[in-house]
């Protein structure tokens, strides 16, 4: 048993040894599943990022999916990015770490990334039917488990604090915050998570270049929108906002 202080969260799990994706398999299994359940690998061979890009998940991490059937409406399914970005934050905060986020989805030490966010939602006309939670931790790995190509931007919470991490209790605390920002997230106004994103984010006053499928574009970021859009003033001074990119820092 997991020994979850969770009451909605991982009350059903779906533990592998090794699966492609948590995600594809969540999906799969997402429509006759109720709100809550937990799929979960040790290895990944197919970890997937957004846009087609690839998550590196050898043994030693934490990449789980959860599934969510929050019954808004479709756009504001990326809230939920938002808010397990928020819930992740917190949890290696409180390991006296100083994690920060960057929009949209990562969370980072020093500037390096140790989790990532995918939120892949199933939508009937306007109304959500799933979204599916995709949360990938670095804990146990050596940064030597992770590519040469992706290894300088990255790190483990391991690597950071220098001791091994019981990841079993890791994943019940950040269960348990995560239920809590869930429950926020479907009781309370939006900005009151967004406050907290925002006071724990670190792209709001950058230079930022974000890249989308169809285009680039360059300037600083000056909020989110409700809905989590990053809202960018250009050089011109207009104001674009955009729900989904890749997001970077430029050197300041
Ligand atoms: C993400 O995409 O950051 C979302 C990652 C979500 C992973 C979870 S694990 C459980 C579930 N099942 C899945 O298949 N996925 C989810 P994106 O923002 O596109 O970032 C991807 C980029 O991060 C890659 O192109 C690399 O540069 C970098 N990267 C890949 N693996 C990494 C790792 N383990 N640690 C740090 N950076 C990594």
């Amino acid at each position: 048993q997991m020994g979850l202080k969770t009451t909605l969260l991982g009350k059903k799990i779906h533990y592998f040894e090794e699966v492609t994706s948590t995600n594809s398999i969540a999906k799969e299994i997402a429509a006759s599943e109720e709100e809550g359940t937990l799929v979960i690998a040790e290895v990944q061979k197919g970890g997937r990022g957004r846009l087609g890009r690839e998550w590196i998940s050898p043994h030693g991490g934490i990449w789980m999916s959860v599934i969510l059937k929050p019954g808004v409406p479709l756009r504001h399914a990326s809230r939920l990015t938002l808010v397990a970005g928020l819930a992740v934050a917190n949890v290696i905060r409180n390991m006296d770490l100083d994690a920060r986020i960057k929009w949209p989805n990562d969370v980072r030490i020093n500037g390096k990334k140790v989790c990532g966010i995918l939120t892949e939602a199933k939508a009937e006309v306007d109304k959500v039917d799933y979204v599916v939670l995709g949360i990938g931790i670095n804990v146990n790995m050596d940064l030597k488990d992770i590519p040469e190509s992706f290894r300088a931007g990255s790190t483990t919470l391991k690597a950071e604090l220098g001791r091994h991490i019981k990841r079993v209790s890791l994943l019940q605390d950040f269960l348990f915050e995560l239920e809590q920002q869930y429950i926020l997230f479907k009781t309370q106004p939006f900005s009151h998570i967004l406050n907290d994103w925002l006071a724990l984010s670190d792209t709001i006053g950058r230079d930022v270049k974000v890249t989308t499928p169809s285009r680039i574009i360059e300037g600083k970021a000056v909020g989110v929108t409700p809905d989590g859009a990053l809202v960018i003033r250009k050089a011109d001074d207009t104001r674009e906002e955009i729900i989904a990119g890749r997001c970077i820092y430029a050197r300041s």
